[in-house]
């Protein structure tokens, strides 16, 4: 089913009994986490992909915002918004569990402090962050700097200790997209590896994690659909 995108005026896809569903958009960095989830805790699931320029009315229904994730599980609980779904599975899928009670506050807290460099993302890939790409991508080592000193303080190769937990997966998808920001502004910028060898040997061991590698997306193919999405016609193969 995931290679449809589903439009207005289609037909919603008949749920799938025992399934939970996953309402996605291939390109969505907010997806690429709950994929991740969904894939280390090995939880059934189909894929639903929404076309969000011109969103089934059903989906609607089951989202007001139309933003995507959107995951209803096979008991019919519904939820929207990636951190609220990546919680709910945690919670009902305990393994491997996500959170480790004397990291967790600070987890949450360096979650959301994650969401300024998501923002500056958002910005650029929009192409509504003017600056050179050298000026942006040192604003964002700045607010690299505080997760290179956890690392150094819980002197574990992941946040979650000696495998990923909830804040190594969501934060991943920028991550792994962040090269393409130099294709989509034509400008190379760069990246004081120097500044930040925890996180460089961070990323190392992320990319080597089955689950990543499963969910694994071009960042060149991440470049050309958002050229197409500021073109105005957003399209979603290549
Ligand atoms: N806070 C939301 C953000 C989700 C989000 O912005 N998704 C984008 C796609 S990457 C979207 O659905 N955009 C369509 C729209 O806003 O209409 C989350 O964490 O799930």
């Amino acid at each position: 089913m995931e290679e449809i995108d589903f439009l207005s005026g289609s037909d919603k896809p008949a749920d799938v009994e025992g399934l939970s569903r996953l309402y996605s958009m291939t390109y969505c960095p907010f997806v690429h986490r709950i994929r991740l989830i969904l894939t280390l805790k090995n939880i059934p699931h189909d894929i639903v992909n929404i076309n969000l320029k011109d969103k089934p009315e059903w989906y609607l229904e089951i989202n007001p915002k139309g933003t995507v994730p959107s995951y209803v599980d096979s008991n019919g609980e519904t939820l929207t918004d990636s951190i609220v779904i990546a919680n709910y599975l945690d919670e009902k899928y305990p393994e491997p569990t996500l959170y480790n009670e004397e990291t967790k506050s600070r987890d949450l807290e360096l979650l959301d402090h994650y969401s300024k460099i998501a923002v500056i993302f958002k910005e650029c890939i929009y192409d509504e962050d003017k600056r050179q790409l050298e000026e942006i991508v040192a604003e964002i080592m700045d607010y690299l700097d505080e997760y290179e000193q956890e690392l150094n303080v819980r002197q574990t190769p992941f946040f979650g200790g000696g495998s990923p937990g909830m804040l190594d997966i969501l934060m991943w998808p920028w991550v792994e997209k962040a090269k393409a920001l130099p294709l989509l502004y034509k400008q190379a910028a760069d990246f004081d590896k120097e500044r930040f060898p925890k996180l460089m040997r961070w990323i190392i061991e992320m990319k080597e994690q089955p689950f990543v590698k499963e969910n694994k997306s071009s960042y060149e193919q991440f470049a050309q659909y958002m050229e197409t999405v500021r073109s105005g016609k957003p399209e979603y193969d290549f």
